[in-house]
């Protein structure tokens, strides 16, 4: 049965790349709701054109997850019976320097897109159909010792920062509508993503434009922290499978099997990039790595056991870490187009804020 997709955030960088494997591999309606913060950009769509009719495949509405009669409308006007719930405040380091606006989008938001689509879901009579799937992450669980086995669905939340407090915090409330009314709900919690369309100010794509652009490369603390990297793609197919074959109020980790320290992330990049641009890079990258102050509560290490979606799903990662950073450093070179105007005076006045003033 074909499914009618309410997707929030889908301009930003998870968001779109979900948005365009589902569009390839399914015949649904994709409805897009975003607020075009610093992070959303209508180019990561680029190539979807804007069809308000009603039986139009793809719709984009800008618009805030925190606006109760906007959602109502949209639920109703294109009979949607999936949310899939990108839409937060996704940086860590911003939710040191502002936890405000995380209280607000991503417990808040969700708060207020679960009233909507559970009155819905109620009036229609509650159909078995309709899901409601909430894209969480690997650090509601908080750090991980390096000896300390992974993560798995049934640890208890431990989250560190504003930001996992935040989606800690959603998760919760999604749990509750389960639990209190039924209505069919997923969590997936996922490790760090990496590909195309990422906005500059996480790891990686930072790392490959300071390189380009001669800029010093902060490595917080000694380096030593570890993240587990989990390429986009397979995140977008991991979430298709969930939302195929995932059980109605079930947890799912989802992760990419590539631990590694943040600084051999940098140290592997600073080398693609070199083979990949030679002489015509500024600086020799690894001249550029600096260690700067740590990031306050910085989580030591996450690492996902992924046995419960590959088990009731099928689903299996299908990159490796090395091919796929190369294929993202190489996205970022020959996209400096889509990367350029994003490095704004909002971009400049945050990076201020987080480095200092002379970094
Ligand atoms: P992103 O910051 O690139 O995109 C977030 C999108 O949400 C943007 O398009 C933004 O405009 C939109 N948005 C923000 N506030 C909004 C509001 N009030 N109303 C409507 N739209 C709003 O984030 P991302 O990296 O694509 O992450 C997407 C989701 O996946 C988030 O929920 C995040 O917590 C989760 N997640 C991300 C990662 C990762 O590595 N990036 C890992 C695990 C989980
Ligand atoms: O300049 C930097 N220097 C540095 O050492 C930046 C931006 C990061 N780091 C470190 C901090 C982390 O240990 O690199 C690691 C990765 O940092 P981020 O890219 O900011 O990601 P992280 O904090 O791990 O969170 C990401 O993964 C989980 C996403 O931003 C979240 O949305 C997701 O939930």
């Amino acid at each position: 049965m074909a499914k009618s997709l309410l997707v929030t955030g889908g301009a930003g960088f998870i968001g779109s790349n979900f948005v365009r494997y589902w569009y390839k591999h399914y015949g649904d309606r994709v409805v897009v709701l975003d607020a075009l913060t610093y992070a959303g950009n209508r180019q990561n769509l680029a190539g979807f054109q804007q069809n308000d009719t009603e039986d139009s495949r793809f719709v984009f509405v800008e618009g805030d997850v925190c606006d109760r009669a906007l959602i109502e409308q949209l639920l109703a006007t294109y009979n949607i019976d999936t949310v899939v719930h990108f839409a937060a405040e996704s940086h860590v380091d911003r939710s040191i320097l502002g936890p405000g606006v995380f209280v607000r989008t991503n417990v808040v938001g969700t708060g207020v897109l679960l009233a909507a689509m559970c009155d819905r879901w109620q009036a229609q009579g509650n159909p078995d159909h309709y899901c409601f799937l909430q894209v969480s992450t690997d650090e509601v669980y908080g750090s991980l010792d390096m000896d300390a086995a992974p993560s798995v669905e049934t640890d208890a939340y431990c989250p560190s920062s504003p930001y996992s407090a935040s989606k800690a915090g959603a998760d919760h409330l999604v749990r509750a509508y389960y639990k209190t009314y039924g209505l069919p709900t997923i969590i997936t919690c996922c490790s760090n993503n990496y590909g195309p369309y990422q906005f500059p100010e996480k790891l990686i794509p930072l790392m490959c434009l300071n390189i380009l652009l001669g800029k010093p490369l902060p490595i917080y603390g000694d380096g030593q922290n570890v993240r587990d990297w989990l390429h986009v793609h397979d995140h977008c197919s991991a979430l298709a499978a969930v939302l195929e074959k995932g059980q109605p109020g079930s947890v799912y980790n989802i992760g990419g099997c590539s631990e590694m320290t943040n600084l051999a992330v940098v140290q592997r990049l600073c080398d693609l990039m070199a083979e990949a641009m030679g002489e015509l890079l500024p600086v020799e990258p690894r001249k550029l790595i600096t260690f700067v102050r740590d990031r306050p509560g910085h989580d030591l290490r996450y690492a996902m056991d992924i046995t419960k979606i590959q088990r009731e799903t099928g689903w299996a990662l299908t990159y490796d870490f090395a091919s796929g950073l190369k294929q993202t450093v190489d996205w970022y070179l020959a996209n400096r187009r889509w990367w350029e105007p994003l490095l704004s005076s909002e971009y400049e006045a945050y990076y201020k804020a987080l480095y200092g003033k002379t970094f």
